[in-house]
Order: structure tokens, then sequence, then C-alpha cells
């Protein structure tokens, strides 16, 4: 009989693999040593899974639903929008992203490379390691794979097609209501300590704040600059540093970002934003575990990510396809433009990770009198950059301004 393939379980992934053609190089099928599950985010089913040569290979499956919660249905085409980025990030950026060898889109089954020597960037910034060349790696990232897959780099008929095939409406609709909206309303997904209660209380009650969310959620609904990541946090980022975590390797410092299945051709600067929400985030736990020395440092790397992408951004700028029209006038235009949505993406992206479904593990694993203070910081520090960015050219004075507003909550 065949097996199914529906759902992956430890026991059935030797057999999966076996009846992938593609992915005969990768691994051998007839002498798997293991199968581990170890997807920890809010979706997926994920394996690592090892064959007696060591080879070894990652399987990613969609679910149906929420994996967190299973009445929450959830399209499973979500796997095709990954394999759709992971491809384009690739060959825009390939140092700074995980490779695809095979995807499977019967079954939503993404077989990507293993980076089991990698950690994820929350959990070390949880653990007081800062890995401060992740941002500029980031940077990078963002600024290559925004330039090939935006007008500039891709064909006007390409970018179209593109636009069309890496739609991704259920995916950006959960983006649009649990950053954009939830946090602003009575929701029964949102959730705060009982002290925190005002704090969300005055954060509605602000109308200008409002309008800057309503504001950002209608760009990030009508802007198709380029294939953005989508949901680029600190739990979406591999890093390894120089070396090797053991020290015992030359291998040189890595960092990837994993996990594009929100991906689509959205506005440049939610990428950067993302990154930079969850860098206060960061500061917020050390400034709460009394370690303000960390927190400064955390509250560098925005400056850090911003100058690295805008220096590989600038540096990109000559290879324009249509430098008639794209003067370089238009270059800082589009960079003023891009700083000013990953600000505003910044603030709704912490506010939502205090207020809404989708909490972080920075903030949620201090012990609740630090983690009081440490949300309402966060609070404070989200509002003041939506609020105060506007015509601020330097990401560094925005990043120690949110440093202030943690301090002051
Ligand atoms: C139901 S998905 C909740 C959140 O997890 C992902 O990481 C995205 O940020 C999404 O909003
Ligand atoms: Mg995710």
């Amino acid at each position: 009989t065949m097996t199914d393939f529906t759902q992956l379980t430890a026991d059935t992934v030797a057999a999966y693999l076996a009846s992938r053609r593609a992915l005969a190089a990768v691994i051998d099928a007839d002498r798997i040593a293991s199968v581990r599950e170890v997807g920890d985010g809010n979706l997926n089913l994920v394996f690592i899974v090892e064959d007696a040569g060591g080879a070894s290979v990652v399987l990613k499956q969609s679910l149906p639903h929420v994996r967190t919660d299973p009445s929450w249905p959830m399209t499973r085409e979500r796997s095709a929008r990954e394999a759709t980025v992971l491809g384009e990030h690739q060959r825009a950026d390939a140092e700074h992203v995980p490779a695809l060898y095979d995807f499977d889109h019967e079954h939503f089954v993404l077989a990507i490379e293993n980076l089991s020597d990698h950690r994820v960037w929350r959990n070390e910034l949880n653990a007081g390691r800062v890995h401060e060349y992740a941002a500029d790696a980031i940077g990078s990232y963002v600024a290559r794979t925004a330039f090939a897959t935006s007008p500039l780099g891709l064909d006007p008929l390409e970018h179209k097609a593109l636009v069309a095939r890496a739609v991704n409406p259920e995916l950006a609709q959960i983006t649009e209501d649990l950053v954009f909206t939830e946090p602003y309303v009575d929701h029964p997904h949102n959730g705060v300590l009982p002290a925190n209660e005002p704090d969300v209380a005055a954060l509605r009650a602000d109308r200008a704040l409002r309008r800057e969310m309503g504001l950002a959620k209608f760009r990030f609904m009508t802007t198709a600059q380029s294939l953005i990541h989508g949901d680029l946090h600190t739990g979406s980022v591999f890093v390894r540093p120089a070396g090797g975590f053991d020290r015992a390797t030359d291998a040189r410092a890595s960092v990837r970002a994993f996990d594009s299945e929100f991906g689509f051709v959205g506005p440049t600067g939610f990428d950067l934003g993302a990154l930079w929400a969850n860098l206060i985030l960061a500061a917020a736990r050390a400034e709460a575990l009394g370690e303000p020395d960390r927190a400064e440092l955390v509250l560098s790397l925005p400056g850090r990510l911003w100058g690295a992408f805008e220096r590989e951004y600038r540096a990109l700028w000559p290879e324009r396809l249509d430098p008639r029209v794209w003067g370089d006038e238009v270059l800082e235009q589009l960079l003023a433009g891009i700083r000013d949505d990953a600000a505003v993406f910044a603030a709704a992206k912490a506010i939502r990770r205090i207020v809404g479904f989708a909490k972080a593990s920075d903030i949620e694993t201090l012990p609740p009198a630090e983690r009081e203070g440490a949300a309402r910081g966060v609070l404070h520090a989200g509002r003041s950059l939506a609020l105060t960015r506007h015509g601020i050219a330097d990401v560094e004075a925005l990043a120690a301004e949110s440093l202030a507003s943690l301090r002051a909550a």
C-alpha cells in the first residue's frame, strides 16, 4: 500500500524521502539514522533528518491550520510562497538564505538545507549573546533581495509576473489583522498582564498613533516594491559566529534568514522594520534584567542594520535597469521612504508582540514583575517611534530615543 504523506510523522519520513527523486543526491533514504520533529513556531511541522553517512536535510510541511490552534484554518499554499521567496532570494543573495533542495506542491513539503550548526538569533539574544555582525548581514540581505526583485533589478514584465506568482492573500491578511488592527481594538486574540491594561488603553486613546497605524496598514496592503521575507523577526534568523559555536572550525560567521512563508511583493521597509522591532524587544529584556550596557549595545543594531542596507543599496544603484528616469535624486527619495516605512513598521511590530496574539519569548520569559515594566517600555518606545520618526534620517538617533523610552517607562 502507498504511504500517506498528507501529514508527515517521524515514522513516514524515510518512505517520503525515498519517494522524492530530487533528494537522492542530498540524503540516503535507505540508511536514515535519525528523524527529529523540532518545529517550535506557530504554524508548521519541521523535521531534521540524518542518514548514516552524516548527510542531513530539513523537511518543513505546512499544516492546514495554525499549529498552536487547530481550530484556526490556514492555507497550505503558504509553502509554495515560501518556495518562491527562497528561490528568488537564493538568486539574489545565496549567502544569507538556506538552500532549497526540493518543493513538493502535492504534499506542501519543502526540503531545505540543515543549518543545525547555527542557532536562532532570538534564543541567543535571550541568553545574553548579541551577535552584532548579524545586523550587518541582514541589512545586506534585505538590500540585495529588495533590489533584485524590484523594478530596479527586474524587467517590468517579470516584476509583474512575480507580483502575481508571489501573491499571498491569506498570510498577508494575518499580518493586516494581527499587526495593524487587533492591537488597537478589543479582540479575543489580545492579552496583557492586568498591570499593563492602562498602558494599552492609553495606546488606543492616542488618535495620532491610530492614524499612523492605519496609514502603515494601507501601505502594507498596497505597496509592491520588492519580494519581501514578510516575517523577518529575530526568530527567523540563524546565526553562527566565526569559528562556529564550539570554536572548533575555521568557518566564517554565517547569518541566514529562514521561514519566509509570509513573503509577497510588498514594502521593502517591512523586513527592516520587523528586525528593528525585535531588537527593541531584546533591548527591553536586557534593560529589565538590569543589563543597561547590553540594552545599549542591542539598540545600536538598528543603526547597523540600516547602515548595511543603505550601503548595499547604494552600491547596487549603478546597476538599475532604467537610469533614464531613475536618477540619483530618486535614490535619495526611495531610501527616505523605505527608512520612514521601516520605522513605523518597527513600531507596529513591537507593539503587536506585547498586546496581540503572537507574543515574544524575550518578554514572556521574564518574571512577571520585570515583564510588566518591559511591556510598558516597549509600548512607549513603539508609540514614540511611530510619532517622531518623520523626517529623521538618523536611525541611530531613533534607536537611542527608544532606549530612553524603555528607561522612562
Ligand atoms: C497565526 S500566525 C502568528 C504569527 O506568527 C508568525 O511568526 C507571524 O508573525 C504571525 O503574525
Ligand atoms: Mg514563522
